[in-house]
């Protein structure tokens, strides 16, 4: 049974695994408008993966007794700047929900609930490879620079850097 602090506290963690899906669903949309077709694709997934992120809280609240809140949300930005900008925004985003996780894990040793920690060590290791896989991303920007040869050839492969990738430093 989960304490009411600790499942106030994942609900909270629902919302922000909701907004970071609707928040690259907007990236995904901006990108398919401006045709970076790779770029589009790579935030569409992206938005997917943070649906699963969701579902597995909602799935554990309510299997612990709890009732999982479906909320309102955000409305995210829908202007990106450039891509550039918009991969320093999604890098900035996974620092915050990594803090918004570490958060929880605290509230869990708290409430002594060694279930909820366990359960969350998966998001404590999911944030590590998102975090590398933005890195990864920026690096790379930042070596093409304004090449515009260069841009084609990312929107081209940035499908292919995975968070698998990223983590094990073989992203090319
Ligand atoms: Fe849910 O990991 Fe990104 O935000």
């Amino acid at each position: 049974m989960l304490t009411a602090k600790m499942e106030k506290a994942l609900n909270d963690q629902i919302r922000v695994e909701a907004e970071s899906s609707q928040v690259y669903l907007s990236m995904a949309s901006w990108a398919e408008v401006k045709g970076l077709e790779g770029i589009s694709l790579f935030m569409y997934k992206h938005s997917d993966e943070e649906r699963m992120h969701m579902l597995k809280l909602i799935k554990y609240v309510n299997e612990r007794g709890g009732h999982a809140h479906i909320s309102d949300l955000k409305e995210p930005e829908t202007d990106f700047g450039s891509f550039q900008e918009m991969f320093k925004d999604l890098y900035d985003h996974e620092i915050f929900v990594s803090q918004s996780i570490n958060e929880l894990v605290h509230v869990s040793l708290e409430e002594k609930d060694y279930a909820t920690h366990n359960f969350l060590q998966w998001y404590v290791a999911e944030q590590i490879e998102e975090e590398a896989l933005a890195r990864t991303i920026l690096d790379k920007i930042s070596l093409i620079g304004n090449d515009k040869g260069g841009l084609y050839l990312f929107d081209r492969d940035v499908q292919q850097i995975t968070v698998e990738s990223a983590a094990a430093g073989t992203a090319e």
